[in-house]
């Protein structure tokens, strides 16, 4: 697909320390375009749905824990191959390895022996964009 929507979260980890803006300009600054946003601590059923695919791993409960220990900024972003481009823009998930220049790998780092507080989310399909997008903005 071409001119496509992504869901991008900045997770609690992002907004606590400030990085909202900074964030939210990188994705500006490599051309996409914000259309919705919207800041909340989100609930223990909407993380349920949002992470479903993970359920049962070893991560699963302590992810939900995180993610609903603050708030989260949700963006809908918006441009062509913007799905891929901010996968690309937002680095590997471990936060320590992700290449200098993306978002993970130059703002994140190990905050102590996991790899969750890796500041942002993007969706990774068309498919999980649709069902995100319409989950965190109905
Ligand atoms: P991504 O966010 O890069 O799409 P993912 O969908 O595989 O990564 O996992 C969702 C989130 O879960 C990820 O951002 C951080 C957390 N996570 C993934 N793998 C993990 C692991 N091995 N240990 C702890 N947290 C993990
Ligand atoms: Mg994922």
């Amino acid at each position: 697909m071409f001119m496509e929507s992504t869901l991008v979260l900045v997770k609690p980890d992002g907004v606590e320390r400030g990085l909202m803006g900074q964030i939210m300009a990188r994705i500006e600054a490599k051309g996409y375009v914000i259309t919705k946003v919207k800041l909340e601590t989100p609930s223990r059923e909407l993380l349920e749905t949002h992470y479903e695919e993970h359920e049962g791993k070893p991560f699963y409960e302590p992810l939900l824990e995180f993610m609903s220990s603050g708030p989260v900024l949700a963006l809908k972003v918006e441009g062509n191959r913007v799905i891929e481009g901010f996968r690309s823009l937002a680095g590997a998930t471990d936060p320590t390895v992700a290449a200098p220049g993306t978002i993970r790998g130059d703002l994140g780092r190990d905050w102590g022996g996991n790899v969750q507080k890796n500041l942002v989310h993007g969706s990774d399909s068309t498919l999980s964009a649709e069902r995100e997008l319409g989950l965190w903005f109905g």
